[in-house]
């Protein structure tokens, strides 16, 4: 369930809900932490999502089969060999990764339970002249974590792969891992030379140290070679990835903890408005309709009124506190109380007071109407937002727990 990009919606909605509220600073320090946590480079979730990408009859289908230890894509001699685009993705993987699978169309999925949370793309032949073609890397590279380029001894020096495709993605190096594969057709010898080869080409490419390995994914006489190092390497990035995912999972967390404390949602009492309210304007209404001449029950609803609303903002706290006390100072409130009863006086002949019995109902009842419309509304927004702020953290923490326990499984 849990997936670092929904955390980082739920920090998306905290900021929006603490906008105008809490002080820009405070917005902004958040915000920032959410547009760095997006503008990270690769997928925002748990697991490790790699692309495979090469010349044709390359072996990246037979690359993908090795890591999987089984045959999952389809591999052959025959020149050029069209197939779909297929992903081998854990049977567990989080949501996110079938959002991002269907933003880079591929439907073609294997559910595997061999490497926990690694998903391998076998996805673009690259070297086609087509121009297309490296626009397709260039704009999977933000939205997947790496990419193996794989090579082959007939073609690792193709100026066409070298001009076209590497050097203008130099600058998304550190995202590459190289495969030089079928070495099992090269004499122990030409090893050497070709691999030194490659180095000075990629170094001439921009990328002075780049990350080689060195396989055999489909020899013609035996088992894979060169796999394991390519799988351990691969598990170690995983485990690198999740750790700086944390990192971005606890900077969410902190930003909206310090937006809710800046809002004064932690440590705030309880505030059970709604029920406060009721009882309030309950009694309030029903003494007032039917004081007599002279009482001092219109003092009493007046005090009673200024201390609800004054324990309502400070149960509320920071700004909401202020803005409770800013929108009803205690001049204000006497004024609505006057008002109030001054309206039951003309709509209701005879006056709160002086009604009667059967009147009564109807004054409260406009009575009740008016406070309802002056103080309790006005009231209810503000305290509706504050509830709105707090869900939106509380939702945040419980998206943070669930990603981080995603993360450690
Ligand atoms: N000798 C040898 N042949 C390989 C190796 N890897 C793949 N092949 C063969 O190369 C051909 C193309 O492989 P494939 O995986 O389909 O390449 P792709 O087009 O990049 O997906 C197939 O006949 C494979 O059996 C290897 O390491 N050694
Ligand atoms: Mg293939």
């Amino acid at each position: 369930m849990g997936d670092v990009l929904k955390v980082v919606e739920g920090l998306d909605l905290v900021v929006e809900m603490a906008a105008g509220v809490v002080h820009p600073d405070d917005v902004g320090t958040a915000r920032s932490a959410a547009t760095r946590a997006r503008d990270r480079r690769g997928y925002l979730g748990g697991t490790l999502v790699v692309g495979i990408i090469g010349g044709t009859g390359s072996g990246k289908s037979s690359l993908l089969n090795a890591l999987a230890g089984q045959q999952v894509a389809s591999v052959s001699p025959v020149r050029p060999h069209t197939s779909r685009p297929l992903a081998w993705i854990p049977e567990d993987a989080e949501p996110g990764l079938a959002g991002l699978l269907d933003r880079l169309g591929i439907t073609e999925k294997v559910e595997q339970n061999r490497f926990p949370g690694l998903a391998l793309l076998d996805a673009t032949d690259v070297d086609s002249v087509e121009l297309g073609h490296r626009a397709q890397v260039e704009a999977l590279l933000p939205r997947i974590d790496a990419v193996i380029w794989v090579l082959d001894p007939d073609k690792y020096a193709d100026p066409l792969l070298h001009e076209e495709f590497i050097r203008p993605l130099a600058d998304s190096a550190d995202q590459f891992l190289f495969v030089l594969n079928q070495v099992d057709r090269l004499a122990v010898g030409d090893r050497v030379t070709i691999a030194e080869d490659l180095n000075t080409r990629l170094a001439a490419d921009g990328i002075p140290h780049p990350i080689v390995f060195y396989t055999a994914a489909d020899p013609a006489d035996g088992q894979p070679r060169g796999i394991d190092g390519l799988a351990g390497y691969l598990a170690q990035r995983l485990d690198t990835k999740r750790v700086q995912l944390s990192a971005v999972i606890s900077e969410a967390r902190r930003a909206a903890r310090n937006l809710a404390a800046s809002a004064g949602l932690l440590g705030a009492g309880s505030l059970a408005f709604e029920q406060q309210w009721k009882e309030l304007l309950d009694k309030a209404t029903t003494a007032l309709a039917l004081a007599e001449e002279g009482s001092t029950v219109f003092e009493e609803v007046l005090v009673s009124l200024g201390v609800l609303i004054g324990r309502l903002a400070s149960q509320a706290g920071g700004p909401f506190a202020s803005r409770i006390r800013y929108q009803f100072p205690p001049q204000k409130i006497e004024a609505v109380l006057r008002d109030a009863v001054e309206t039951v006086d003309r709509l209701v002949p005879g006056g709160p007071g002086a009604i009667e019995p059967e009147r009564r109902a109807d004054a409260a009842g406009l009575l009740s109407d008016h406070l309802q419309e002056r103080i309790g509304g006005p009231l209810r927004e503000i305290l509706w937002e504050r509830a709105a702020l707090s869900a939106s953290v509380a939702g945040l923490a419980v998206e943070a727990a669930q990603a981080e326990a995603k993360l450690r499984a």
